[in-house]
């Protein structure tokens, strides 16, 4: 069986295994069977595990549209976050069930272009150079659960990131082609997905010069493999070190437009405070707000998780991953006295500035409870809060997170 053969195989299962699943009511018999419990440390955490099409049972948030997050335990088992694992999130119930990844076609216009056209996948794939990025996609609303004074939105855990390896197309090479007029400002990008229940269509924009920075590319594979239709097959916009928000799904629509966009889902919708830390008083309104951008600094011990049991006297390792905006991790250092003291871990493998980097560290507990914290820095020097910082829509968080262990 080709390649080809195997793809289309594999949408055609997930049209009969899964048509009903995601287009229907809700949750299928098949799945729900599968359904264990799940439960997050806030109020309201209890969560459903589930397999969707092409996924493992993974966290469900919301069934119409499905928004699926990442058990945490995958993050221990690689850097790279596996395609049956990688979270969902949508905004909008009308998402594909189906397409054909041979009729998919990319359209290029707006009015700062000289020439629209069409791109096929064929196209995309044949006529240019692809290039891989291993970078982490993460939603501005990960964490968002932990917030304290709690936020509305999803209440999520840590689990709506992953680390992909991205194939696909600079964003420059395309728009090359489209004669890009001196009145250029920003490029918006559309999906297939559309709003049943009201709510603007799903549209993003990013600044010209950002868009041409030839990292943002439109990516084809993930992984190795087609992108799981969940994770927008044929074609996503990928965005390295920035928040999900403008990673968009299912591409299909391109504009250059001569302004800035105003559309709901860049204004009002994901934005943050604009000042250094992008947060404000607990409880308060931002007087100024500008769109989210990179991510900040973030570290997760992986190899532990709150509550776990240790063995006194005997040497642990404890494993862990830091990612930042795109400078790259530089330092991550560890606490096991819940901040008082820290030491360096050590630092593993470098898939790229984009990418989770991951750490280790030696741990001889003696018996009792023990405040594990770890804390990075990228190489601009930046790192995280030890004091949770907060803001309305419950974006970004990014405080020194604290993993309770018993040593016995
Ligand atoms: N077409 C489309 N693309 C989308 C979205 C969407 O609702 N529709 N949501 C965005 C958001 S907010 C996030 S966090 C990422 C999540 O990517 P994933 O579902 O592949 O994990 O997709 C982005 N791209
Ligand atoms: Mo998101």
């Amino acid at each position: 069986m080709s390649d080809h053969d195997a793809i289309n195989r594999l949408r055609r299962r997930l049209l009969t295994g899964g048509a009903g699943l995601l287009a229907g009511a809700g949750l299928g018999r098949a799945a729900l069977a599968q359904g264990a419990g799940f439960e997050h440390p806030f109020a309201n955490g209890a969560r459903r595990l589930v397999a969707y099409p092409e996924k493992r049972p993974l966290i469900v948030l919301t069934s119409r549209p499905p928004q699926l997050e990442t058990p945490f335990e995958v993050f221990n088992e690689g850097l790279i976050t596996p395609n049956d694992a990688f979270f969902v999130r949508y905004h909008h119930a009308g998402i594909p069930t189906a397409i054909d990844g041979d009729q998919h076609v990319i359209r290029i216009g707006g009015n700062a272009v000289g020439k629209p056209f069409e791109l096929s996948m064929a196209e995309l794939r044949t006529q240019f150079k692809p290039i891989e990025i291993v970078a982490v996609n993460q939603c501005s609303g990960n964490s968002r659960g932990l917030f304290e004074p709690r936020v509305t939105g999803g209440q999520l855990g840590h689990g709506a990131m992953g680390n992909a390896r991205w194939l696909g197309v600079p964003l420059r090479e395309v728009l090359s082609r489209a004669e890009l007029k001196d009145t250029a400002r920003q490029v918006t990008f559309d999906g297939l997905d559309t709003a049943l229940f009201g709510g603007g269509d799903f549209v993003k924009a990013l600044d010209v010069h950002h868009a041409l920075d030839g990292e943002v590319m439109l990516a084809y594979r993930m992984n190795g493999a087609e992108l799981p239709m969940l994770n927008g097959f044929p074609v996503r916009l990928v965005v390295p070190g920035h928040y999900g928000t403008y990673w968009v799904k299912h591409l299909s629509q391109i504009d250059v437009i001569d302004r800035e966009y105003d559309g709901f889902w860049m204004k009002p919708a994901y934005r943050v405070p604009d000042n250094d830390c992008a947060c404000v008083e607990p409880g308060t309104a931002p007087a100024a707000t500008r769109p989210i951008g990179r991510f900040n600094v973030r570290s997760f011990i992986t190899s532990l998780s709150d509550g776990a049991r240790v063995a006194a006297g005997r040497e642990t390792v404890v494993r862990g991953i830091a990612f930042d905006g795109g400078q790259g991790v530089r330092e991550v250092a560890y606490s096991t006295d819940g901040g008082q003291s820290w030491r360096g871990a050590r630092l593993g493998e470098d898939l790229g500035r984009y990418s989770f980097r991951e750490f280790s560290f030696a741990f001889t507990p003696p018996r009792g409870r023990h405040d594990l914290r770890v804390r990075a820095w990228n190489r601009s020097g930046q790192s995280q809060p030890m004091q949770a910082l907060w803001q309305p829509a419950g974006y970004m968080r990014n405080v020194v997170e604290s993993v309770s262990v018993t040593a016995a």
